[in-house]
């Protein structure tokens, strides 16, 4: 069992005990002199805690050294789209433009003369150039390029590369190159197979002897020789560009 009383007990004591001394030892002093009274009882335990008090002051600010500054926060969200810049300033005028159509102004009789005009200047010019072979004429600017170079040329004048589809217009290219010029057929897409620009196959042929062999496995073009025959060479070197025209 414990040493202390129970808390009832305990509380009864103490009643007891200032009942006591605030009444029942003076009443008796008076009426009785002689008798002495008893000594204070003890202290009772302290009572319940009160409630909480009203929120205080708020306090100085702390004396401790201040830490580092933190990393970057994250990259925030793009902002929205801003709004239409200036209108630029405008162009510079445009070059005049191409009509086909534009001369259909003109009356028949000036169509007509315009037409027979025309076909006196190409007479002049076949009589002068002396070149022209059945439907084509064949004419060269003298310059010497690559394969490449040759079709750009001639596709600029609204031309293609000579390609001589018998012995006559072969022997028209002939007379007018004083040197080895390209021809129009290549095998440059299928080695062994010469064909002319459209990706036709040659009716005619004229190979030199022992032509063509593709020496060093890298002749894929066409030239004429000095001696009107045919051989196979690469097609970045330089000849002659003759260009054959619709006549
Ligand atoms: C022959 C030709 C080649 C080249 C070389 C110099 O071998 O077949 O194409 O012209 O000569
Ligand atoms: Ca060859």
């Amino acid at each position: 069992m414990s040493l202390f009383p129970s808390l009832p007990l305990l509380l009864l004591s103490v009643v007891a005990a200032s009942s006591a001394e605030t009444g029942t030892c003076e009443d008796v002093r008076k009426t009785c002199p002689v008798l002495a009274c008893g000594s204070p009882g003890i202290n009772g335990f302290p009572g319940k805690d009160g409630r909480d008090g009203a929120k205080g002051e708020k306090g100085e600010p702390g004396q401790g050294i201040r830490g580092l500054q933190g990393p970057p926060g994250k990259v925030g969200p793009p902002g929205l789209a801003g709004s239409p810049g200036l209108r630029g300033v405008p162009g510079l005028k445009g070059d005049p433009g191409t009509c086909p159509d534009c001369n259909s102004d003109l009356d028949a009789s000036e169509r007509e003369a315009l037409k027979s005009e025309l076909d006196r200047i190409k007479k002049w010019a076949d009589f002068s150039l002396g070149r022209k072979v059945g439907n084509k004429i064949f004419l060269t600017n003298g310059d010497k390029l690559t394969f490449d170079g040759v079709k750009t040329l001639c596709a600029q004048f609204q031309a293609s590369v000579a390609t001589p589809r018998n012995a006559e217009e072969n022997t028209a290219i002939h007379n007018l190159a004083k040197e080895e010029a390209f021809l129009g057929i290549t095998n440059e897409r299928t080695e062994g197979q010469f064909v002319d620009l459209t990706g036709s196959t040659l009716t005619y042929t004229n190979w030199n002897e022992g032509e063509p062999n593709n020496a060093g496995s890298e002749e894929h073009c066409t030239v004429l020789l000095k001696n009107g025959r045919w051989n196979d060479i690469k097609c970045s070197s330089s000849f002659l560009a003759v260009c054959e025209f619709p006549a």
